[in-house]
């Protein structure tokens, strides 16, 4: 009997790999407090429903074929003018947007939901739509690590069968000579020993990237499904070890220091925000949230309720693509740079929040996303929306002056409260938290936060005394012995469709410089605002330098604050510079990271900084295409895209989960009230 139970678990590891991946994308919804959004009427604004996308998959099925891969269905927004005139209570425009394969090539149509009509379906040239998890990448997996040739060169590593597991990654335009990088689908595989480390030797290792195996390539094409070229630069049997600690970080793998009593936060009244379909209030904040297969959580019509209706700030926020290249031109490093936004899907990548990663009493969401053929599913947990209190008051002041005067209230300072919007997307080794923070004193933050397990490349090197650490040191860090975490870039752009008070706005740069002084003044030196009014969308091309600052201001053509100032929102970010040439293969395809701000006119076609489709793209898409016409800014509808990130230099201490890194960008209302918003705080 034991026997026939312990058979019956001891699966292939990799099966059970397979059925995880597959398990989170199924798993239903478990806690009370998840809310739906479907039952409410929608607005243009509101992502796809589940019948929504069924209907538009059959229209693209009854023109080509049950056969086609259907990649991405998108809410498809109106111009945004017909949007903006939609009313409560109206029919919304509605339109579903789809990158399919079929027969070989990639094509991309608009799905009239109202009027039941199916645009021409057009091929995609220039790049292709990202992969379908369900109907291409997951096959892939389950295919090659089936495959005997495969199976026989593992074990030639010493790697049993069940006990490697192949990935696939993305190859941009790699490659060209020896597959057609434009039309098929190619991806390329490296592989890790996942054999397990638990007591019974049932399950894989937790940490499946711990242990590469180094030198093994599989270029594989998967229309075809077929392997192009297997490359194995070890054949000769002297490979670096794989066969070392797999660094298990699961609960109970490691001792743990005591806990720590419990620090909590509550919200004993219930809440202080609405969910109404799509639309989100709070405090003085309106919004309307929505999920997307490929960019994950969308904002839009983001305002302030006041007296005489919303005043706006931007019409949308959202991930426009993520960059993360590596820098190693090993023969099994050079090619990968992913765009994980983009061939991935942040959204189809996201993954349950659960534990920690939201406070309890957070309200989670629901979202549909789709399987190939078009059928929806519900995805659980993707989302959670909660208040809390950043430990720090919103203002404060104690005014010394009138210390120990009786009867004066000298100690004024206001508790803060946030409203956060989150979601994780898990793409590969990483993990990335997408937050949208509301603040009562008017910012927004757009707030990544990149944790997960690093990448790394097995090496013969245990520690820098190696005869060989010099060499193999050369383009990371050993983070463990036999382990070197490789240096790379965490790029994200976001695409901020800025409507300070109404669509025309200006983008003006406030440079402080010192000022020259007349002769004899008591200070040469004062600094000043010497402010340029961008014309154009050539000019508003913005790298950042810490010598010559300036404030990044967007600002209403038609409204002033009480003072006569333009009501505006300034943009803040960190500097990152890509530091390699634009004409690297790589970055070629990523132009949008040589400048920190691009602004662009709005156009509803352009929604993504390096091109509609970005798997196998073409260069110089996306961002330097937006702005050839090099359109006029002057009291305009104006687009800002800002790229954020870091160089990731890797550390001992990244390992073997890094700890959480943030990253920001901060909209900041700039005389766009009379004083400060959050004075009115209560005490
Ligand atoms: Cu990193």
């Amino acid at each position: 009997m034991l026997m026939r139970v312990l058979s019956y678990l001891v699966l292939p590891a990799i099966i059970l790999v397979i059925t995880a991946f597959a398990w989170v994308l199924f798993q239903s919804a478990e806690n009370t407090r998840t809310v739906m959004v479907s039952d409410v009427a929608l607005s243009p604004w509101d992502a796809l429903t589940g019948a929504e996308i069924t209907r538009a998959a059959a229209a693209v099925k009854a023109r080509h074929g049950d056969d086609v891969i259907i990649t991405r269905i998108s809410l498809r927004q109106p111009e945004k003018a017909v949007a903006l005139a939609w009313q409560q209570g109206q029919v919304p425009a509605r339109e579903a947007e789809m990158t399919f394969r079929h027969a070989g090539q990639s094509f991309v149509t608009n799905f009239d939901l109202n009027a039941n009509t199916l645009a021409p379906s057009t091929i995609i040239r220039g790049g292709q739509p990202m992969l379908s998890p369900q109907g291409e990448l997951f096959p892939v997996v389950e295919k090659i690590n089936a495959n005997e040739e495969l199976v026989s060169i593992l074990a030639a590593r010493g790697v049993a069968e069940g006990e490697g597991l192949c990935l696939p990654r993305t190859i941009g335009r790699f490659f060209a000579d020896k597959v057609d990088v434009r039309n098929a689908r190619i991806v390329r595989l490296d592989c890790f020993n996942i054999a397990s480390t638990g007591g019974l030797g049932i399950l894989p290792t937790t940490n499946a990237f711990a242990r590469p195996i180094e030198g093994i390539s599989i270029l594989y094409d998967i229309d075809r499904e077929a392997i192009v070229e297997i490359t194995d630069s070890y054949a000769d049997g002297n490979f670096p070890p794989h066969d070392v600690s797999a660094d298990e970080y699961h609960n109970g793998a490691l001792e743990t220091r005591a806990p720590v009593k419990p620090v909590v936060t509550s919200r004993p009244q219930g809440q202080n925000f609405s969910i109404r379909g799509g639309q989100i209030d709070w405090q003085a904040w309106q919004f309307w949230l929505r999920f997307d297969p490929r960019q994950g959580t969308v904002l839009n019509r983001v305002g302030h309720r006041t007296p005489d209706g919303l005043r706006s700030v931007a019409y949308e926020i959202a991930m426009s693509e993520m960059f993360v290249p590596y820098h190693d031109n090993n023969a099994h490093w050079f090619y990968r740079a992913y765009y994980d936004m983009g061939e991935f899907g942040f959204g189809n990548m996201a993954t349950p929040l659960k534990g920690a990663d939201c406070p309890a009493h957070a309200v989670f969401q629901d979202v549909t996303l789709h399987l190939p053929d078009g059928a929806p599913y519900k995805a659980a947990r993707r989302v959670c929306i909660f208040e809390h209190d950043p430990g720090y008051p919103a203002w404060r002041h104690y005014e010394s002056l009138y210390e120990g005067v009786p009867g004066m209230d000298i100690h004024q300072s206001r508790r803060a409260t946030e409203l956060v919007v989150r979601m994780v997307a898990t793409i590969g080794n990483y993990d990335y938290f997408q937050d949208y923070v509301f603040r009562q004193d008017g910012q927004l933050r757009i707030r990544l936060i990149s944790t997960g397990v690093d990448a790394v490349k097995a090496v013969f090197s245990q520690t820098l005394a190696d005869a060989r650490a010099a060499e193999e040191t050369q383009t990371g860090t050993l983070v463990a012995p036999n382990r070197l975490a490789v240096n790379h870039d965490h790029f994200f752009s976001y695409r901020i469709d800025m409507d300070v008070d109404g669509r025309a706005n200006n983008f003006s740069r406030q440079k402080l410089r010192a000022v020259r002084q007349p002769e004899g003044a008591p200070r040469s030196g004062i600094w000043g605002l010497q402010t340029e009014r961008v014309t154009t969308e050539s000019q508003a091309q913005t790298k950042m330098d810490a010598r010559q600052p300036a404030l990044l201001v967007f600002s209403s053509a038609d409204k002033n604050n009480a003072m006569g100032y333009p009501s505006a929102y300034q943009i803040m970010m960190p500097n990152i510079d890509p530091l390699v040439p634009a004409l690297d293969a790589a970055f070629q395809r990523a132009y949008f990271v040589r400048n920190n701000l691009w602004v662009t006119r709005y156009k509803r076609p352009e929604i993504f900084a390096a091109g509609m489709q970005t798997n196998q793209s073409a260069s110089w898409l996306g961002l330097p295409e937006y702005i050839f016409d090099n359109e006029n800014l002057e009291n305009e509808d104006l687009v800002a895209w800002v790229t954020v990130g870091f160089h990731h230099v890797p550390m001992a201490e990244d390992w073997p989960v890094m700890p959480s890194k943030v990253d920001e960008i901060i909209l900041k209302p700039r005389n766009y009230f009379d004083r400060n918003p959050a004075i009115d705080l209560p005490n």
